[in-house]
C-alpha cells in the first residue's frame, strides 16, 4: 500500500525559489517585449489585462498515459526516467505544472492507473497541487483479470455477458473517480467492425445505447458522462460511435449529464472542426475536449505544431460562445491534452502543447467579437476575414509568458527544464529502463 511521505528536497526536481531566481534573469527582456506588445495592441484599443487574466485561469489537464514515451505498433523508443506508478505520474504532472502554471490536473485511465489505496493517492495529489480531471474507462483492450474478451466489442457486443462486464468496468471506474474527486467519466469505445457484414449497424448502436443507459443510471448526480467519437481505428470499416452526430444522439437519449467529447485528431482530414464546436457549444452539449495535432487522423502529435490556424478558429468559436452566452460555458469543459510522444521527451512535448494551446487561445481573445458580428451581419466578407487574420498574426508569446510569470511559473519553461537537467535527474532516480503504463 502506498503511504505518502513528506517531501524530501532530493525528491523535488525544482523549487519555487529556483524558478523565481531564473525568472529574474529573464525579466528585463520579457518586460521589454511585453510593453512593446502592449503599446501595439493599445493602438488597436485592445487592453492586455483581461487577456492575461484569462490565460492565467486556463488549465488543461494531462493524461496519465502521456507521461511516458508512446509508440506506434511498429516500435517504441523509451527515453528513461518514465513514471513507474500513479504517484510518479502525479509527481511529473506537478513538476510540469510548476513550470507552466497551466496544468493543474491529471486524467487517469483505468486500469492503466490502478492503486490499492485511492484516498492515499488523492492526498498525495493534493499535497502536490494536482486535481483529478475526467477519468477514462478502457474497454478497447483485454486486461489480465477479465473473464470475457473485447475482441468483438464491449458495450456493443452481441453477448450480454460481455456487455455486462464492460458496464461493470465503467461503474468501477466511476467508483474510483469518486474516491479521487473526479467529476466526469470519459468513454471512448474501440467497438466496430473491420469487414462489411460483420456488424448489424442498427443493433450495434442500440446495444451501445442500452449499455450506456445503465452506466448513466449509475452516474452520481453532479457528474458528467463524456462520449468520445472517432471515425476509424482500431476498427477500419465501421466504428459504432464514428462521429459527433452519433455521440450527440446518444447524449440526447441519455440525458443532460451526457455530453460530447471532441478529440481534435478524431476527424477525417479537412473536417471543419470549428463548426462542430460551434454547433455543440450552441446547444450546451460540448463537455470535453482533447487537444493534439494531426496530419491524417489520430496522430496524437503536439498541439499547434501542424495546424495552428485551425486551432485558433476553434478557440474563436469557444470565445464567441462565451461572449454570446451560449449554453456551453468554457469553464465547464474538461480540457485535456491527448497526445503521445514517439520521439520527444514527454514532459517537453507537454510544455510545447500547453504553449501552443495558450497561444491560440490568446489570439482568439484579441478578436473584437462585436466588430466581427457587425461585419458578419453586414456581409462584409473581406473585413470579417481581416479581423480574424489580424488577430492571428500578432505574436502573443509575451502575453502567454506574462500569464506564466504571474502564476509563479517559468517565463521560459523549456529552457528551465533543460538547464536544470530534469530528465537526467529523473533517469537517475527511476532508472533508464523504467516504463510507464499506457499505450
Ligand atoms: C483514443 C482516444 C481516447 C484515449 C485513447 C488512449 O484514441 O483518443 O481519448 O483515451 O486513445
Ligand atoms: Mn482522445
Ligand atoms: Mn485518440
Amino acid at each position: 500500500m502506498f503511504t505518502p511521505k513528506t517531501k524530501q528536497p532530493s525528491e523535488m526536481m525544482t523549487t519555487p525559489e529556483l524558478i523565481a531566481q531564473t525568472n529574474q534573469s529573464l525579466l528585463a527582456d520579457h518586460q521589454h517585449q511585453l510593453y512593446h506588445l502592449q503599446e501595439i495592441l493599445a493602438k488597436k484599443q485592445i487592453d492586455i489585462e483581461p487577456v492575461i487574466q484569462k490565460l492565467q485561469a486556463f488549465q488543461v489537464s494531462v493524461p496519465s498515459w502521456a507521461l511516458g514515451t508512446g509508440g506506434t505498433r511498429f516500435g517504441r523508443f523509451p527515453i528513461g526516467g518514465e513514471p513507474r506508478s500513479i504517484e510518479e505520474k502525479i509527481a511529473d504532472t506537478s513538476l510540469l505544472h510548476q513550470l507552466t502554471g497551466s496544468n493543474n490536473a491529471i486524467s487517469l485511465h483505468i486500469p492503466w492507473d490502478t492503486s490499492l489505496d485511492y484516498s492515499a493517492v488523492r492526498q498525495f495529489a493534493h499535497s502536490r497541487g494536482i486535481k483529478f480531471d475526467a477519468i477514462n474507462s478502457n474497454t478497447f483492450q483485454d486486461h489480465p483479470q477479465q473473464v470475457y474478451s473485447y475482441k468483438y466489442g464491449s458495450l456493443s457486443h452481441t453477448k450480454a455477458e460481455v456487455r455486462r462486464q464492460a458496464i461493470e468496468h465503467n461503474c468501477e471506474v466511476i467508483n474510483i473517480g469518486q474516491q479521487l474527486g473526479s467529476k466526469a467519466l470519459t468513454t471512448w469505445l474501440g467497438d466496430g467492425a473491420n469487414f462489411p457484414g460483420q456488424n448489424n449497424f442498427r443493433k450495434a448502436y442500440e446495444r451501445t445505447a442500452e449499455s450506456l443507459q445503465e452506466i448513466y443510471r449509475y452516474l452520481p448526480t453532479h457528474w458528467q458522462m463524456l462520449i468520445e467519437y472517432k471515425p476509424y481505428e482500431p476498427n477500419f470499416y465501421s466504428m459504432v460511435i464514428p462521429d459527433w452526430g452519433t455521440a450527440l444522439l446518444l447524449a440526447q437519449q441519455l440525458g443532460d449529464q451526457a455530453q460530447v467529447l471532441v478529440d481534435l485528431g478524431h476527424h477525417l482530414p479537412n473536417t471543419n472542426i470549428e463548426q462542430i464546436i460551434a454547433r455543440l457549444a450552441g446547444i450546451g452539449r460540448l463537455g470535453g475536449f482533447h487537444f493534439n495535432g494531426s496530419s491524417y487522423g489520430d496522430d496524437d502529435l503536439t498541439t499547434g505544431a501542424l495546424k495552428p490556424y485551425r486551432l485558433f478558429l476553434i478557440f474563436q468559436e469557444l470565445v464567441n460562445a462565451m461572449w454570446s452566452d451560449a449554453p456551453t460555458n468554457a469553464s465547464d469543459i474538461a480540457w485535456m491534452i491527448d497526445a503521445s510522444h514517439n520521439t520527444k521527451d514527454p514532459i517537453e512535448d507537454l510544455m510545447q502543447a500547453t504553449e501552443g494551446i495558450l497561444i491560440e487561445y490568446a489570439h482568439a481573445l484579441l478578436i473584437d467579437q462585436k466588430m466581427l458580428e457587425y461585419m458578419q451581419e453586414e456581409n462584409e466578407v473581406v473585413q470579417a476575414q481581416e479581423i480574424l487574420q489580424a488577430a492571428f498574426r500578432v505574436d502573443v508569446r509575451p502575453l502567454v509568458a506574462e500569464a506564466r510569470f504571474r502564476n509563479k511559473a517559468c517565463i521560459d519553461p523549456l529552457t528551465f527544464f533543460r538547464a536544470q537537467r530534469i530528465r537526467a535527474a529523473l533517469i537517475e532516480k527511476r532508472g533508464v529502463a523504467s516504463r510507464a503504463t499506457g499505450l
